[in-house]
C-alpha cells in the first residue's frame, strides 16, 4: 500500500485555487491523472482550473470533462493560466519540471506550492511537497489511493478517468509492474462503473490509417545488431503519412523481435529557431532497463518505456545512442548472467 504523506492531503485540503498540469505530449495518464485530480477536487467542493501546454490527443477527447482543458491553442491560456495565480498547483504524472511545458509559469506561479504527484522512478523531486510512488504503474493508481484517503468514491467520471490512465501506461495490463495492487484498483474503478473494454478498444486497440500509413513509410529503416534494434523518421514521412511530427508507438512494437532486448525509435524535428532535434523513445523487454539510458541523456521515464530529446540530426544522434544502447545492453546481460 502506498503512503500518502498527511502533507499531501493538508495541501488540497486547504488550498481554493488550484491549477492542474500534466506533462507536454499527453498520454491517457497524463489525460486521465488530471481529469481524475479535477474530478476529485469538484468532490470536495473545489473548483480547480485544468491545463495542459500541448492538445488533448482525439482518444481522450470523450473523456468526461476533457473539453475544460485549458491548452495553448485556447484563447484564455496566457489570462486564465500562465498568468493567473493560484494558492496551490499541482503536476501530475512529470518526473521533471520541463515536462510541465509552458503551462508552468515560474513567475506567476512560483508564488504557490506546487504538489508534485507522480510515479516516474526518475522522478527528480521539483516540487515544494512531493509525492513519488514508482511501485504504482500509473499516477491514476496513485489517484485511487488518494480518493480512498479523502473518502471520495471510485464510481462515476472520476473511475472512468482513472481506468483510461491505468490501461494506456500498462498496454491493457500487459508491463511488468502490472501488480496484485494494479489489478485490485482496476477491479474497483471497474466496479465503479468504468467500461475496460471501452477504454482498451478506444486506447490500445485502434489507429488512423494514416498511422499505419507511417509505420509503413518508417519500417524499411529498422536495423538489429546486438540484440538492440531501432528505427528513424525524419519529417517528409510524416508529411506523406499526412501526420504531425510526433510519437509514432513503434517502439512497443519493434521490442518484441525475438532477438531484440531494447528498442529504440528516433523522430527527427525541426525546432522554430531552424535547428533540428531527435526525440527517442526506448523500450526494454522485461527484465532489461531504459530508464537510466534515458535519464542519462536528460530524459526520463520507466524501466520498461522512457525517452529523450537531443539536439542534432538523426546522423549525428542515432549512431551516438545505438552505441549507449548495445553497451547498457552488453552490461546488462553481464548483471542478469551473475544473477543466476
Ligand atoms: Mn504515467
Amino acid at each position: 500500500m502506498t503512503i500518502i504523506e498527511p502533507a499531501v492531503l493538508h495541501a488540497l485540503t486547504n488550498a481554493n485555487q488550484i491549477l492542474c498540469i500534466s506533462h507536454i505530449n499527453p498520454d491517457g495518464d497524463a489525460v486521465g491523472s488530471l481529469l481524475g485530480m479535477g474530478w476529485l477536487l469538484r468532490h470536495m467542493g473545489k473548483q480547480p482550473t485544468l491545463a495542459l501546454q500541448d492538445a488533448v490527443p482525439h482518444e481522450h477527447q470523450v473523456l468526461p470533462a476533457a473539453a475544460t482543458i485549458i491548452t495553448a491553442q485556447a484563447a484564455n491560456y496566457r489570462s486564465d493560466v500562465q498568468e493567473r495565480a493560484f494558492d496551490l498547483v499541482i503536476s501530475l504524472d512529470g518526473s521533471s519540471p520541463d515536462r510541465m511545458g509552458n503551462a508552468y509559469n515560474s513567475a506567476v506561479h512560483g508564488q504557490a506550492p506546487l504538489l508534485v504527484i507522480d510515479h516516474h522512478i526518475t522522478n527528480t523531486f521539483f516540487g515544494d511537497i512531493n509525492w513519488v510512488a514508482p511501485e504504482c504503474a500509473a499516477t491514476c493508481q496513485m489517484l485511487a489511493y488518494l480518493a480512498d484517503a479523502l473518502q471520495v468514491p471510485l464510481t462515476g467520471e472520476l473511475a472512468e478517468c482513472l481506468l483510461t490512465g491505468l490501461v494506456t501506461d500498462t498496454l491493457c495490463f500487459r508491463t511488468s509492474n502490472t501488480t496484485p495492487a494494479v489489478l485490485e484498483v482496476a477491479q474497483r474503478l471497474m466496479q465503479g462503473g468504468a467500461s475496460l473494454v471501452d477504454i482498451t478498444q478506444r486506447t490500445l486497440n485502434r489507429q488512423p490509417f494514416a498511422m499505419i500509413k507511417l509505420w509503413s513509410l518508417i519500417l524499411p529503416t529498422i536495423q538489429l545488431e546486438d540484440g538492440v534494434i531501432w528505427a528513424a523518421a525524419d519529417q517528409p514521412v510524416f508529411a506523406q503519412a499526412g501526420l504531425p511530427v510526433g510519437d509514432t508507438g513503434l517502439s512497443s512494437y519493434l521490442v518484441t523481435a525475438d532477438e531484440a532486448a531494447m528498442s529504440a525509435v528516433f523522430v527527427q524535428k525541426q525546432e522554430p529557431a531552424g535547428s533540428t532535434s531527435v526525440e527517442c523513445s526506448f523500450r526494454a523487454k522485461p527484465r532489461y532497463n531504459v530508464a537510466q539510458l534515458a535519464l542519462s541523456l536528460g530524459g526520463g521515464g520507466h524501466p520498461a518505456a522512457s525517452g529523450c530529446t537531443l539536439a542534432g540530426t538523426l546522423a549525428e544522434v542515432v549512431p551516438h545512442v545505438v552505441g549507449l544502447m548495445k553497451t547498457a545492453r552488453r552490461e546488462q546481460d553481464r548483471q542478469l548472467s551473475y544473477a543466476q
